[in-house]
């Protein structure tokens, strides 16, 4: 049986990925950090084949020590401070998981290696904010990069040490560039997430208000179960490379908005939204739109799940959480 190690297993993509992973036939392992992980402890119940070691991507020795227990065919490094808006106020975290953790991980991979006929495979979850201030439009694995938060400038790094280590050592290292992807899992934090719960709890009279940052921000929106069976297409191809996984859509906060308002029956939904600059960020991305043509003729990669459906079945979902809370 192949082996897969995956960093990041607590989040959105772990999930996913593990799932896909096991369905193909895996053996997966997940890296857990910290003393006692409530997360941890819920996935395990979730998903009872997952095996999980501890590590943490701020400590190279445990990265070594975890690829020794997991012994993997392919590692995905989907670890990171991944929200934003909290890499502006803890940015030097941010460089230190989102992008030097990357770094330690190559590492830890040159260390232990694998086989001489069985070379680990890297996969590292680099992101379309790395594009940030958009010099073209859609963007592409060309495009060149102009990141605007703390997050993006430590993804950036990441990127590039990855072409680096690739180019130096030799190493089967591939990254995917990866446009908003979302999902019934996806933490609240995150603006579909917020919204779609928002809009569930207001129908049900569980909550009044939403309060917003800016309505006005454009984003390429896919499903994330669509992306991690990208993510393991990149590591079956003979060589290592870049793939932008996107949709080739955009559309604005504002049609997000309005789209999960009228899955629960409301069309006026102003009269429910407040923006507050505490949402704000320092710098904002403003416009993003893919261009999946690389994946799409390489891999044969195609998003499935269009945005209608994503948010219809996210607001679905968080309608069936909210109802059973309010019993
Ligand atoms: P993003 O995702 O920054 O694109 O990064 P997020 O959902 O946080 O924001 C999307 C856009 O919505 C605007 N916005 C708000 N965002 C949040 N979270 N909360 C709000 O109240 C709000 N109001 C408006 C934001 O300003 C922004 O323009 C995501 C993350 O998953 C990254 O880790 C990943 O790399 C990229 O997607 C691809």
């Amino acid at each position: 049986m192949p082996r897969a190690f995956i960093t990041g297993i607590t989040g959105q993509d772990g999930f996913h990925l593990a799932e896909f992973l096991h369905g193909k036939g895996y053996d997966v392992y997940g890296m857990v950090k910290g003393q006692n992980n409530p997360r941890a402890a819920k996935l395990q119940e979730e998903l009872p084949f997952l095996e999980l070691v501890p590590g943490d991507l701020a400590d190279l020795p445990s990265l070594v020590a975890a690829l020794q227990i997991a012994q993997p065919d392919e590692v995905y490094n989907l670890g990171a401070i991944s929200f934003v808006a909290l890499s502006f106020s803890q940015a030097e975290l941010t460089a230190n998981i989102t992008g030097l953790g990357v770094l330690r991980m190559l590492e830890a991979i040159r260390m232990v290696g694998g086989t001489q006929n069985n070379p680990i495979r890297f996969y590292q979850a680099s992101s379309s904010e790395m594009f940030g201030k958009v010099r073209e439009t859609p963007q592409t694995e060309l495009t060149p990069f102009h990141p605007r938060s703390p997050y993006g400038c430590a993804k950036v790094f990441g990127h590039d040490i990855v072409v680096n280590y690739r180019e130096s050592y030799d190493l089967y290292a591939s990254s995917g560039i990866l446009f908003n992807h979302e999902g019934p899992r996806r933490g609240i934090e995150f603006v579909t997430r917020k919204v779609t719960n928002a809009a569930a709890r207001i129908s049900l009279g569980l909550q009044h208000e939403l309060v917003m940052g800016t309505l006005d921000a454009k984003r390429d929106w896919g499903y994330a179960g669509d992306y991690v069976k990208g993510m393991w297409m990149m590591l079956q191809q003979d060589e290592p490379d870049d793939y932008v996984l996107a949709t080739g859509e955009t559309h604005s906060v504002e049609e997000l908005v309005q789209l999960s308002f009228a899955a629960v029956g409301i069309d006026d939904w102003q009269k429910y939204v407040r923006q507050d600059p505490k949402f704000y960020r320092p710098a904002e991305v403003d416009l993003l739109i893919g261009d999946p043509s690389k994946a799409k003729e390489t891999l044969g990669w195609e998003p499935e799940v269009d945005f209608p459906t994503l948010i219809n079945m996210m607001v679905e979902n968080d309608l069936a959480i909210e109802a059973a809370k309010a019993k």
